[in-house]
Formats: C-alpha cells, structure tokens, sequence
C-alpha cells in the first residue's frame, strides 16, 4: 500500500531497520550520508536503491528539511554508486515515488537506479 508521505516518520520502518543493522541488505556502497543496497524484487539487471542514512520520509520531506551537506552528501552518493555500477556509458534512470500517487510504499526516501538494459522513453 503506497504511504501517506505526510505522515512523521516511523523509526521502525524496513529501511531504518537496514541502515541500523538489524536486517541484512545487499549492499553495495556506504558513505556517511547514503547506504545503497540491491532492490529485493529487482526490475532491471541492475536495480540498486540509495537512501540517506537522515530519518526523511520522502524526497519532499528530504529537499525541504536537510542540511545542504546531507543533500549534496546524498546526490554525489547517488552518482557515485551509477558509476561504480558502470552504468554511465550506457546510461540509466533514476526514480523517486513519493506518496500515495507516486506508489510510494517505503517510507523512507529511496532513489531507484536502474540499469543494465536499454529501458526505452518513460514520462509517466
Ligand atoms: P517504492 O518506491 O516505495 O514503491 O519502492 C520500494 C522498493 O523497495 C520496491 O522496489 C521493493 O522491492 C523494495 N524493497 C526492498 O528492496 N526490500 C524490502 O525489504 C522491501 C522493499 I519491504
């Protein structure tokens, strides 16, 4: 069921409990502002999801309240992990729901980058 994005944010959700340890995540990179790790039920060859280690329920809640150095943290983490991937040449997507017409259904800001195929043109 996709989350009301308004909502505050809920300490138990599965991501929070990724990024304090307590369930296992494929990962594939960490710094101190982002954790990326592989999408449980992938829909592309490559389709890893980067979050901020900040407690933020969506991307609107993220642009709006983090600090300038978590925001920048968080979009160099999310590069980074497209060019560790080897993504850059052939291109990729990146993808942020949020809220209930977004599908959102984590709610913790996630970043969807997928890859590893051509995915064709996407508006909506
Ligand atoms: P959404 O943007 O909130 O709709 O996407 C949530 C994603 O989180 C979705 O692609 C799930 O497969 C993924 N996911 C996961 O990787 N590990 C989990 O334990 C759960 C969801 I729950």
């Amino acid at each position: 069921m996709p989350i009301d994005p308004t909502l505050a944010y809920d300490h138990s959700n599965i991501f929070a409990r990724i990024l304090r340890g307590e369930i296992p995540a494929k990962k594939v990179y960490e710094d101190d502002f982002a954790l990326a790790f592989h999408d449980i039920a992938p829909q592309a060859p490559v389709h890893v999801l980067v979050i901020p280690k900040g407690a933020y329920v969506s991307w609107d809640d993220f642009s709006a309240h983090a600090p300038a150095e978590e925001i920048a943290g968080f979009i160099r983490a999310v590069g980074h992990v497209a060019r560790e991937q080897g993504l850059v040449a052939p291109g990729y997507r990146l993808l942020a729901n949020v809220g209930m017409d977004g599908g959102q259904e984590v709610p913790h800001l996630h970043v969807h980058l997928f890859g590893g195929k051509p995915l064709g043109r996407m508006i909506a």
